[in-house]
């Protein structure tokens, strides 16, 4: 991808599959995966997880969504006070920048949350220095719970990594959850840059999910 607008970011805020669906449904998100980052422990796993945090890793084009408004979402959708002593660091509030400009941004939105009124959110904001990807069964969760789904996108998607970093995944992710519907995602769709046929066999397809 040619695209200098591409960032990448990775937010803790409780359990990692609902802001999957959360921030995938949204145009702008390429590519979501959920995992485990935050912490010092090699190799973590659901059941081992160490000091490390259940997070969710974002790829998005700047261009299209801001880095502002995945954070206002982040700290509007979830209550970072009640989540941080539960489990250890497991659903730790936690947002890790991958340089200068993505901190300064993340102190500005916090700075104008204080200034609003809402308090400074219990937050840990730290570099970035690791992600490691959870078992194939925790990415694209709510999306999973529909067999039909999955079976109908292998003739798009035909390994389990392909599924994973598919931003159609990701919407319809969004949409097995609630968050998102059909005909938003058909519209997104025609935006894509590719071939209208490619357009019309992705819509043709997913039309066809029996939900
Ligand atoms: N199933 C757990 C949360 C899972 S999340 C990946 C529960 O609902 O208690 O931490």
């Amino acid at each position: 991808m040619s695209n200098n607008n591409i960032q990448s970011v990775t937010i803790g805020m409780g359990c990692f599959w609902s802001p999957d669906a959360l921030f995938g449904q949204l145009t702008g998100i390429i590519r979501t995966r959920v995992g485990f980052a935050g912490g010092t422990k090699a190799n973590p796993t659901y059941r081992q997880l160490g000091d490390h945090s259940e997070t969710v890793e974002m790829d998005f084009d700047s261009g299209i969504i801001r880095l502002e408004t995945i954070l206002n979402m982040f700290w509007s959708s979830h209550n970072p006070i009640n989540i941080n002593d539960y489990k250890g660091r497991q659903y730790r509030s936690l947002v890790l920048f991958r340089d200068q400009e993505q901190h300064r941004v993340i102190q500005d939105v916090m700075r104008n949350s204080v200034e609003q009124g809402n308090g400074m959110p219990d937050t840990e904001v730290a570099p970035y220095t690791s992600f490691y990807p959870a078992k194939e069964r925790h990415q694209k969760y709510y999306l999973k719970r529909y067999p039909d789904a999955i079976d109908k996108l292998k003739a798009l998607f035909p390994s389990d990594e392909a599924l994973t970093n598919a931003t159609l995944a990701a919407r319809l992710n969004g949409l097995a959850k609630g968050y998102t519907n059909m005909e938003k995602i058909i519209n997104e769709i025609r935006t894509w840059r590719i071939y209208s046929e490619e357009q019309e066999e992705i819509i043709q397809l997913i039309q066809r999910i029996k939900w």
